[in-house]
């Protein structure tokens, strides 16, 4: 078979904030992609506006770099275990990965998730230890834990004999021997090279593409994205689109590789090239793309399954389009979950209990948190209930998925993690000291974790690391206690005063500042105690002729919690919704009539 030696496919993948984006922005600047002066964003591939703002990479995307006779194609992927998805099916237009691991934190739960992934479809690994520029940096051990995971991971042979490079994606360099200090990328570069395969060159052959990803283009349209399998197609040839219930031919109107995040017209695709196609618009990932007179087809593209749903529903609060909401309907939700579920194979939508209900599966609470966040900067309305594991019965029992937990924290906050972890059915496997800093190992049901994350930042002030991976479905752990304290609760329509605010806030703590529309079953704050509290929030001060003493008038009011749409996920329980609109997001009971609500049993006396 003859290759195509001027490309090498790569994706490069790692745990969560080991650099990947920042290497691809190294790997850009020295491939002569900008001008010597010219001022580039960093992480350039994160172009999403939740990317950017939560500085991390959500979508898997590609892009091409030339160096010399070589063009480098590149998928850059997520390291967030919530979108490993985005990365098991990245590796299936590659040859070969790039695996970056932190020099001071070594290998973490995603970097075993990918690294298996990639032996188990036997790509070739390039690994690289980057962040060696860090005060804390321990490059020789995490290469003894790299060497470790491989073999723990059932690696061959010619597996486990990796080129080892030293990095600084910051700076750009990148050596062979840490007694020499790297100068570029040249050494990581010639690398990939040596130990990526170039694609085949199959191009004699039909024409056929898998679609890998879909994006969209404000000028162009839907671009579907993939490597091409074999043959040439050339831009304005009809082609045939094939996947499930899908089969219908279309037009191309273009055929473009990325360079950085820039498109660029190509005359042609021909077999190795990883290009973006516009022209055609319904498709999903997983559909193949080839000629009408030679139709091809090839397995779908699996991935690992969902573990956490949150189900979905119009928006039938009273306030629902009076917070700048465009799509309210149930019709509009279901579209645009549909497209959703087309362009991400990690989730899935079904549906829900009635018929504006509708049921999002997904990899965790960060992947639908993303979802919902998109849909309501899309312009959508929407009330969402709380995450709930998916569980599935196997020979009459029922099973529940369970995951593999590292925790690095200062030695000081063990007690806090200890007390966090005892009421979520955490078993410890593994615990190590690393200096001042303690890493430990827990296996711990997926539901244990709802709400984790944030509980731990706040009582290690941030200095906590966590992170989790999938490991397997076990049987049913047994309860496990969410939030204790019941809810305050407005008791009817109106708008919060200052003079309620005030004489409430002792009870607990307040999510709504003065001035806030409320409404009957809306929750506006956490109770102290564990009951649920329904309370007049618009009371006003009974006016009076005399005035009362000018200090009595200064009522000083405690800063509300703000509650994100993070944080109200996880807070939330059965009977509560987030409402989710533009402009506000809110909190309410699913029933908001206080007289024909359920009254939750008094958890005091369980
Ligand atoms: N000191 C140091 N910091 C680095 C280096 N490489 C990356 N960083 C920093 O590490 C952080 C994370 O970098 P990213 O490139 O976003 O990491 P990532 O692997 O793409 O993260 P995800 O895509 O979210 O998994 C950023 O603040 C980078 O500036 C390095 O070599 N040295
Ligand atoms: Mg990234």
């Amino acid at each position: 078979m003859p290759l195509r030696n001027d490309l090498r496919n790569l994706a490069i993948v790692a745990h969560v904030d080991h650099g990947k984006t920042t290497l691809v922005d190294a790997l850009f600047r020295q491939g002569g992609m900008f001008r010597d002066n010219q001022v580039v964003a960093e992480r350039l591939m994160d172009s999403l506006d939740q990317e950017r703002e939560r500085g991390i990479t959500i979508l898997a995307k590609t892009t091409s770099v030339t160096y010399g006779a070589v063009t480098l194609q590149i998928v850059d992927t997520p390291g967030h275990s919530d979108f490993g998805g985005e990365v098991e099916r990245s590796l299936r237009m590659v040859d070969g990965i790039l695996l970056l691991v932190d020099a001071a934190e070594g290998p973490l739960p995603q970097t075993r998730f990918v690294l298996r992934k990639a032996l188990e479809l036997h790509l070739p690994v390039v690994v690289a230890i980057n962040k060696i520029d860090r005060s804390d940096a321990r490059c020789e051990e995490v290469v003894d834990e790299v060497y470790d995971l491989f073999i723990e991971l059932g690696a061959q042979d010619h597996q486990i004999e990796f080129p080892i490079l030293y990095t600084n994606a910051r700076e750009g360099t990148a050596t062979t021997d840490l007694n020499v200090p790297g100068t570029d990328l040249r050494p990581l570069v010639a690398a990939v090279v040596s130990t990526v395969p170039a694609p085949n060159d199959r191009s004699a052959e039909p024409f056929s593409l898998q679609v890998n990803q879909i994006t969209y283009d404000d000028y162009v349209g839907r671009l579907v994205i993939g490597a091409v399998l074999s043959g040439t197609l050339q831009s304005n040839q009809i082609v045939h689109v094939e996947g499930v219930g899908r089969s219908y031919d279309a037009r191309i109107t273009g055929v473009f590789r990325f360079y950085g995040v820039m498109r660029k017209n190509l005359d042609k695709a021909v077999s190795g090239d990883i290009v973006a196609l516009a022209g055609i618009d319904q498709v999903a990932i997983g559909d193949v793309i080839s000629l009408p007179e030679s139709p091809v087809s090839l397995p779908t593209i699996d991935v690992d399954e969902p573990t956490v749903a949150i189900a979905f529903c119009v928006n039938d609060g009273p306030l629902a389009g009076r917070s700048g909401g465009v799509y309210l309907t149930s019709r509009h939700l279901r579209e645009r979950l549909m497209r959703e579920g087309y362009a991400n194979v990690s989730i899935r939508v079904e549906a829900g209990e009635g018929p504006d209900q509708f049921r999002v599966l997904g990899r965790g609470e960060l992947q639908l948190a993303v979802i919902i966040e998109t849909l309501r900067r899309e312009g959508f309305e929407l009330c969402v209930r709380n995450p709930e594991v998916i569980t599935r019965q196997r020979e009459g029992k029922r099973e529940e998925p369970l995951e593999r937990l590292v925790v690095d924290i200062p030695i000081q906050h063990l007690g806090a993690l200890s007390e966090l972890l005892g009421s979520r059915r955490a078993q410890l496997l593994d615990q190590r000291h690393e200096g001042e800093r303690l890493r430990l190992e827990y296996r711990i049901p997926t539901r244990g974790l709802f709400g984790l994350r944030g509980q731990l930042m706040t009582a290690t002030r941030g200095t906590a690391l966590a992170t989790s991976l999938f490991e397997k479905w076990t049987e049913w752990t047994g309860p496990i206690l969410r939030r204790v304290n019941g809810a305050i609760i407005a008791d009817r329509t109106g708008v919060a005063t200052p003079y309620a605010i005030f004489h409430l806030q002792s009870r607990g703590v307040l999510f709504i500042g003065a001035g806030t529309q409320v409404y009957e079953g809306m929750i506006i704050g956490e109770n102290a105690r564990r009951t649920d509290l329904n309370v007049n929030i618009c009371k006003e001060k009974k006016l009076t002729n005399i005035r009362a003493a000018g200090k009595d008038e200064n009522v000083i009011l405690t800063p509300p919690r703000i509650m994100t749409l993070e944080k109200s996920l996880e807070w939330i329980k059965d009977d509560e919704m987030v409402e989710v609109t533009p402009q506000a997001i809110r909190l309410r009971k699913r029933v908001l009539a206080a007289n024909r609500r359920p009254v939750r049993p008094n958890e005091d006396n369980a």
